[in-house]
């Protein structure tokens, strides 16, 4: 299996997060990514590569699954930011003010001047800081995933985009939750774009895949299917239950599978039986797996329970879809079993018969 790696991914480097009323240092850490590109290389899992992706290729591709105004805020962030104070430049940005969707209420259609009011508009929550590097990051990821469709698409069984920050809480006009381009959801539009009629993403990360949700929600020849922690106490909250069906077109093309915090290998395995039941059902004819590793028991910002080998049982399972498979990486922040955990998945699946 082919990786194509980020090498711009050190670029985005967020500092602090906002948690319980104070700043905490940030989860999602560039050591991630070194301790998954080291496993890969130990266990020689195949090629790792930069993606070679032309820019115009890229922009019509973030264009096809993120609103335009919403790249062009991303894409002048940084720079509005030290615009608004000098000082700014030795601080990551974070959003001031957040509209409410109510009836009457705050309006996005006007936007205001002020940079971190602005900013509110984009985003859904205070843990995501942006920085100076972050556009180029996260361009360079949308690439990754690209490569790896465009793989897919040429014949080959799998591929893995390796990037980070990570994807699939960003939506067509919103960041939040470390991420800002959707990777996964690129990735599917791609496939899309190079000739597979359904494409199927299965997120298997501890979070709600609400980006990537939204994204494909009313639309059927993208079906979405998330296993996560129970909104009901789990981040993001406000998205990820059960009833959420898809709309208009895209009714009944979207599964979420909820999950109990302190859920353990034997019953995840059984909503993975399902979600590929679904798989199957849909007769997708290309798979992506948002590939998140924090449901390890050692995950500190998370609450499932599986292990190192359960991740080899996972990729097995995920083969038997026999389906060409894009893999994104996503969550996972046990930073010095991240690397042995993914590619435990990836070597899982890519030694299934
Ligand atoms: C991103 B991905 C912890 C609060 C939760 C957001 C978690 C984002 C997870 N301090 N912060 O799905 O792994
Ligand atoms: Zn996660």
């Amino acid at each position: 299996m082919k990786t194509f790696h980020n090498p711009d991914h050190q670029q985005h480097a967020g500092r602090q997060e906002m948690f319980r009323g104070r700043m905490v240092d940030c989860h999602e850490v560039p050591a991630r990514l070194d301790f998954v590109m080291n496993e890969l290389r130990q266990r020689s899992l195949g090629d790792v590569l930069p993606p070679a992706i032309s820019e115009i290729e890229l922009d019509a591709a973030l264009a096809s699954v993120h609103s335009e105004r919403y790249l062009s805020f991303l894409e002048g962030a940084w720079a509005e930011w030290v615009a608004m104070d000098p000082a700014n430049a030795g601080r990551d940005a974070l959003p001031s003010v957040w509209p409410m969707p109510n009836r009457h209420g705050f309006r996005t259609n006007v936007l205001p001047h002020n940079f971190a009011a602005r900013m509110g508009a984009f985003a859904f929550d205070s843990g995501c800081p942006l920085t100076a590097g972050t556009w180029a990051a996260a361009r360079k990821g949308a690439a990754c995933a690209m490569a790896a469709a465009a793989e897919v698409a040429s014949g080959a069984r799998s591929a893995f985009a390796l990037t980070r920050p990570p994807g699939h809480h960003a939506g067509p006009d919103f960041f939040g939750g470390y991420c800002f381009i959707n990777n996964a959801a690129v990735a599917a539009q791609t496939l899309r774009d190079k000739g597979f009629e359904r494409v199927a993403v299965l997120d298997v990360d501890y979070h709600h895949g609400n980006g990537t949700q939204t994204i494909f929600y009313e639309r059927p020849d993208v079906l979405t299917i998330s296993i996560h922690g129970d909104p009901l106490t789990e981040y993001p909250f406000y998205l990820g239950h059960a009833d959420e069906r898809g709309a208009g077109a895209g009714e009944g093309y979207n599964l979420n599978l909820p999950l109990a915090r302190g859920t353990g290998f034997m019953p995840w395995i059984k909503a993975l039986d399902q979600a590929l039941d679904a798989v199957h059902q849909y007769k997708a004819s290309a798979l992506v797996v948002p590939m998140g590793l924090d449901t390890f028991e050692g995950d500190p910002i998370s609450g499932f329970t599986l292990k190192s080998g359960d991740y080899t049982t996972i990729g097995r399972r995920l083969a038997d879809a026999d389906l060409p498979t894009v893999f994104t990486f996503e969550g996972g922040y046990a930073v010095a079993e991240v690397g042995v955990n993914a590619v435990n998945l990836l070597e899982g699946f890519a030694r299934a018969a």
